[in-house]
Parts: structure tokens; sequence; C-alpha cells
């Protein structure tokens, strides 16, 4: 292997190069860990902490000569242990590879300059991930050594970091973060090389609890792979810490993987959390409905009052023989609390035990916010709400404008009510700081469970504005939009980039020439952005989702009268021609020439989508609450309506303005918009708001009830 440069921006001082390692060698070790992998199922080794608890080590051993003038204490800086008592660390993990691990982890699970800065460590974070690599390294090579047809691996651990980017700190600002995405993303960076220099042969990002830092390692360690030229293999093992399954931040089990889904893992598994026996409902979900390896090592139960962990060795392995036996596991192990004992336990519980063959899946695009939202060719049309853009409602770019975030909040949590399964997010505002309000909004909308449960649209003409978003969402979102306009090359890179960040992408039907208009020119750009993005970037098509431009129809110019009827036969030709894909639309732009008529513009919505699903739309995004019912469309609207979508005659526009005419002003939206409870009686209104959270109008409110009951 050839050594991997340090970053110039990694602020480190150059060391000295890691032993190469041939190419063929690392590539012969991963070859080997996937053949036992289809054979057995690996054991991994148990915890570093508790080991390193029974040296009853004292300041002296974890400052060594290295630290001894270090200003700051030391002792608790596990991590440090590898260079300063690495005979410990040896020790331990030769423990573990006798009790009959097949994989130990390295000890670098605080080894980030994140968590190291509590020490004032940060500056030799490198070097002891490339040590503790190197310790874990020459042990499994002792006992590989010893038995060539049994060959022991080394995982490079990297852990969750002291920090959480897609929560605040602090409960007075909900919007606060005290790490960003880019600071995780150059620490596990940093961590990452240290590893592989130090010739792991895989990386194991661990005890996930904030989904966010775990695709900020994703996105390092794809980033430096790539770079380098290697394929180490990478897995993922998050950890839930209540029994209904969510992790810290809230994702569910299945969120959690749609989350994580696009880093080409290896495999996917749970860790620590409440022990073997709480684990099992979620590892059997990760078993039964995922595709890729599963992996499980638990701690030894819950820590009791004085901390330590009571499960025994015979308590874990049998519960551990159990998953196994019930088909659940291609890696098996333990965290906190577990000793070499446990690992021989379980070890001998598993043995002989035929390894999960994980099942195919059926190909579907799954999103997720805190819930998972999977979409596949069976699935209802899904609902993006587009209220909360800042061009396209005026009350949303006024509460922006004004700071009033919590009442713009409020805009998304009313879509999310009304019927959003997922919610776009725009703030292209020529007057705004854009990005910033991007990054504060989504920053918001994590702290809000009601509204995070459902996959963002982060919607943007700017590029910089859509991957700032990208760095806020710990769900998989969708990518809103890149286009050819700018060629090939640009919008290789974009795709690359989004891929990367692991959300789905809207493709528009534009290339150099512009936006297409026709039926042969929507069909032709996608076909040629699903061609690069599937065989040159290796975009899976179920995360493209194809928009061909839904155009305002009736505005008067004849050539506007078809852009409803293109639009629906470009959907039927792009998901006959471009397997996997889906397509969407913004629906309210259909109508533009409508302004001000919401009945007959929500009437053009639902004709519109009535035609447009049936061809194949997917997705689309809708003003949510607001789209009647196609039956419910009185007769002398559909009529006029119907011919205006279908462009059936050329009188169809004329008709369904002095329709309109009519409608204008008479009636209102016949279904909730934004606000709609604003309508309810009072008693109601003040209900609803306290049920719901919503502060906007209390002191209005209880000031007209009071007055109501003078
Ligand atoms: N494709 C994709 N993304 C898009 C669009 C698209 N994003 C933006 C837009 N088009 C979809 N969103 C909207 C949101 C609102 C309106 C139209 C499209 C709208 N707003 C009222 C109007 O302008 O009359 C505003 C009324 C008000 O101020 O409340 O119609 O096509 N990929």
């Amino acid at each position: 292997m050839a050594t991997l440069a340090p970053a110039p921006d990694a602020g480190l001082s150059a060391r000295a190069p890691a032993p190469a390692t041939p190419p063929s060698a690392r590539a012969r070790r991963t070859e080997e860990l996937e053949r036992a992998l289809r054979d057995r199922i690996l054991v991994l080794d148990g915890a570093m902490g508790t080991m390193i608890q029974r040296y009853r080590l004292d300041e002296n051993d974890f400052r060594g000569e290295r630290f001894a003038d270090h200003p700051q204490p030391l002792e608790g800086a596990n991590d440090l242990l590898s260079l300063t008592r690495p005979d410990v660390i040896r020790e331990i993990h030769d423990a573990h590879l006798e009790a009959g691990a097949d994989i130990v982890e390295t000890n670098t699970f605080n080894a980030t300059s994140t968590s190291m800065a509590d020490y004032g460590l940060e500056a030799a974070v490198y070097d002891m991930n490339l040590v503790s690599a190197r310790i874990a390294r020459a042990a499994a090579d002792a006992i590989t050594a010893r038995n060539e047809s049994r060959p022991r691996f080394v995982a490079g651990v990297l852990g969750p970091t002291n920090r959480t980017a897609s929560m605040s700190p602090d409960v007075n600002d909900p919007a606060f973060r005290n790490v960003t995405f880019d600071e995780l993303a150059a620490a596990y960076e940093e961590q990452a090389r240290g590893l592989l220099d130090g010739d792991v042969d895989m990386l194991m990002v661990e005890t996930v609890f904030d989904t966010l830092n775990a695709k900020a390692a994703l996105f390092a360690i794809r980033s430096l792979l790539d770079r380098s030229g290697l394929d180490v293999p990478v897995m993922v093992s998050g950890t839930v810490v209540d029994a209904s399954g969510r992790t810290l931040s809230g994702q569910t089990v299945e969120a959690f993987r749609n989350s994580v889904r696009h880093a080409d893992l290896l495999a996917v598994g749970l860790n620590c959390a409440l022990g073997a026996a709480a684990l099992r409902p979620h590892v059997e979900e990760l078993a039964t409905r995922g595709d890729l390896l599963v992996s499980c090592h638990p701690n030894a139960g819950l820590p009791n009052e004085l901390g330590e962990y009571d499960e025994t060795p015979e308590l874990m392995a049998a519960q551990l023989g159990e998953f196994a036996r019930a088909g659940f596991l291609n890696l098996v192990g333990g965290c906190c609390g577990t000793t070499p004992a446990h690992i021989e336990a379980i070890a001998e519980a598993v043995a002989g035990i035929a390894p999960r063959r994980p099942p195919r899946i059926e190909r579907r695009t799954r999103l997720s916010g805190l819930e998972p939202l999977n979409l596949g060719p069976d699935s209802l049309f899904a609902n993006i709400g587009e209220r909360t853009n800042v061009t396209g409602s005026a009350r949303f770019r006024r509460l922006i404008k004004d700071d009033d975030y919590e009442a713009a909040l409020l805009v998304a949590r009313q879509q999310v009510e009304n019927g959003a399964q997922l919610i776009d997010v725009n703030m292209d505002e020529g007057l705004l700081d854009s990005e910033e309000a991007m990054v504060r909004f989504l920053s918001l909308i994590a702290s809000e469970p009601d509204i995070s449960r459902v996959p963002i649209v982060i919607d943007s003409s700017k590029w910089s504005i859509l991957e700032a978003g990208l760095k806020c969402v710990q769900g998989k979102g969708i990518v809103n939009s890149i286009s050819l306009k700018e060629g090939e090359d640009v919008f290789r890179e974009q795709a690359r980039t989004v891929r990367r960040y692991g959300a789905a992408v809207i493709v528009m039907a534009f290339d150099e020439d512009g936006q297409a208009d026709t039926i042969e020119r929507k069909v032709e750009i996608c076909r040629r952005a699903y061609r690069i993005l599937t065989a040159e970037v290796g975009f899976p098509p179920e995360d493209i989702i194809f928009d061909p431009n839904i155009f305002a129809v009736a505005t008067g110019i004849e050539e506007h009268d078809r852009y409803a009827v293109a639009f629906i036969e470009a959907c039927r030709g792009i998901k006959r021609e471009l397997p996997g894909c889906k397509v969407s639309g913004g629906v309210s732009n259909l109508s533009f020439s409508f302004r001000g008529s919401d009945v007959v513009r929500d009437a053009m919505h639902s004709v519109f989508l009535y035609h447009a699903i049936q061809a194949g739309m997917d997705m689309g995004i809708v003003n949510a609450g607001a789209l009647p019912v196609y039956d419910q469309i009185p007769a002398e609207l559909l009529g006029p309506v119907e011919d205006v979508i279908l462009a059936r005659d050329p009188g169809a526009t004329e008709r369904l303005i002095a329709l309109a005419a009519k409608y204008r002003g008479a009636a209102e939206r016949t279904s909730p918009a934004d606000d709609g409870w604003r309508d309810e009686p009072v008693e109601q209104r003040l209900a609803y708001a306290l049920v719901k959270g919503i502060s906007e109008h209390i002191v209005a409110d209880t000031e007209e009830a009071r007055q109501a009951r003078e």
C-alpha cells in the first residue's frame, strides 16, 4: 500500500510514513475477510475499557515519557495508552484473540481531534491511530502465523466523538451546534488516514448515536479511499438508546440504515446499548429486511449503580447463540463490560452455526428523516410540501426576512400535518443570506421530531446552498436539483458529491441548450443524464428522480397549451425507458396564470395529477392538504379544467378564464391551507395551539377568549 499522504489542510506535521504494504497483500486480506464471512460468523473482540481498568494504571502510565510535561491531566485518555503503554494494549488484543476473536478492534474509539480536545491531545491523534493500528496488526498477524488457515483481522475503529452534529447542546438555542459536519469530516479523515497507514483490514464506524456524525465519517472515508485508490471494506454499527429502538438523535433503526446505505458498506449492525436481549427485535429487523451483512456486539447488559456490567459470559453467549441460530448474524462480539471470557463463550456459542445469507431486497427509493420513507413501484404518490419556500410563499418569505423562525417552523409542521411525506425547503432570495437561512432552518427542523420525521428536499438553484443543506440532515434526503445545464463535467462532479453525502437527487430536464419543453427533448435529456449517472457515476437508479419540467399552461401563448401534456407523456416515456428511476415535478407551477383563483388552481392541480400519476409520476411538490379529490371537483369546473390540461381544443383557455372570473374571490380554498385551523372558534384554536405547541397567536387568542367571557 502506498502511504496516504497527509492532506495539506490537516494541520499535521509530516510523520514518518508507515511501512508500505504491497497492494496485493491488502487485496489478499480483503479477499480472505470476505471468504471468511461467507464461511462462518466472525467473532469481534470485547471491550477495551473494561480490560484497561484491570491494570489499575495511573497518571504516569498515561503520560509515559512523551507526554511527561503535558499541561493537562491525562488519566482516562485510554487511546493514548497505545503510545505510552503499548504493551498493555497488545496484551489485551492477545487475550481477545486467544479467546477466539477473529477481528480485533483498534484502541481508537476516542482518537479524533474532536474528542481528544478534552485532553489537549489533538496533535497526537494521527499517531494514536497509526500506532494503535500497528499494535492490533502485529497481534493479529502473530496469531495468524500460528495457523494460516484461520486468518485474523484488524478493524480500525471510528467512534461517535463527544459531540453531535444534529443536536443542540443548548436547550435555549435549538439551532446551535457545537460541531459542524466539516469539522467532523476533517477529524474523521485524519483518524482514518492514521488507521489505514497502520494497515487495518477494515474500517468500523461504531456506536453511532447521531447519524449525521456517521455520515461525516463515511464522507471522509470515501473521499480518502477514492483519493488513494484503496478499496477497504467499511462497516457501520449504530446504537439504540431505548426499547423503542431509536438512536439518541431520534432515528428508527430502518431510518438509520436508509441514511447510511449510500456508503457501499460491508456490514451494518448494532452495538453497545441495553444488552443483547433488548437489541433482539432491532437486530432481527436488520437481518430480515436488509441486504447487507449484519453485526451485533452488545454490552454485557446495562450498567449497575456502580457502573459495572453484570451479564455473565454464559448469559450473553446463550442470547447471542440464539441470534445466530435464528439466522441473524454475520459478525458478533461484545461491547462495554465484555471480557475475553465473554468472547470465548460467544465464540463457542456461534461456532458451526451458518452465517446469515443476506436476502436480495426490492429496489426502492429508501429515504428517511427520523422515520423511513420507502418508495417502491407499488407505492402511492408522495406529496412534497411546497410552502417552506421563500420564492413560493409570500408568507414564508416574510417570516424568514423578519427572522421569525418560530412561525416559519410552524409552516413546515403544518405541511407535515396536512399530509406532506417530505418537505421542500428553499431559501433562494436575493436579499437573504440564503446559505445561513438554509442552515439555520434545517438545524431548527432537526430539533422538531414532528417535522424531522419526514425526509427533507433541499431546494436551491445554487450548488453552495445545496451543499450547505446536505451537511445539516442526518436522514436520507433529496437534493433539488442538479442538471446538465452547465455540461457533463459539472453534472458528474455534483452527482458524485451528492452521493457521497448520501442523498437522492432530482435531475431537471435541462441541458446546455436550456429547459426541455417538448416530450422528445424531455425524454432525451433524462436518458442522457440517466446513462451518465448509472454507468459513470454509479448512482443507483432508484435514487434518481427526474423532473421533466411542469410549466404554466393557459397563459394565452399558444405554445404553452401543450405543456401539461408534454410533461405527462414525458413521464410515460421516462418510466418506460429508464428502469428504476422516479419522476417528480413542481405542480403549482402549472397554474401560475390563474393566480388569485385558488379554487381553479387547486382543481387544475388535481386533474393534472390524476393523469400524470397514471403516466407514472411518483411524487410532486404540492400545497399539501389543498388538493381536492378528483371525484369531488364540481362538474362545471372539471370539464373545462380537463380541456385545458389535456389541450383538447384551442378555446379551452378562454373558457377556463371565463369560469375563473366566476370563482374568483367567491370561494375559499376547499381544503386546509397553511393555517386553516385559524378559522375555527377561539376555544378550538387555543386547544389546537396547546396540543401542537404553537405559540404564534396565543396572546391574541387568549385575549379574545377572555373578552368573550366578560
Ligand atoms: N421542480 C423542482 N423544484 C421546484 C419546482 C419545480 N421548486 C420550486 C417550485 N418549482 C415548486 N414550489 C412551488 C411553491 C409555490 C408555488 C409554486 C411552486 C406557488 N406559490 C404561490 C404563487 O406563486 O402564486 C404563492 C402564493 C403565496 O404567496 O402563498 O404557486 O418545478 N424540482
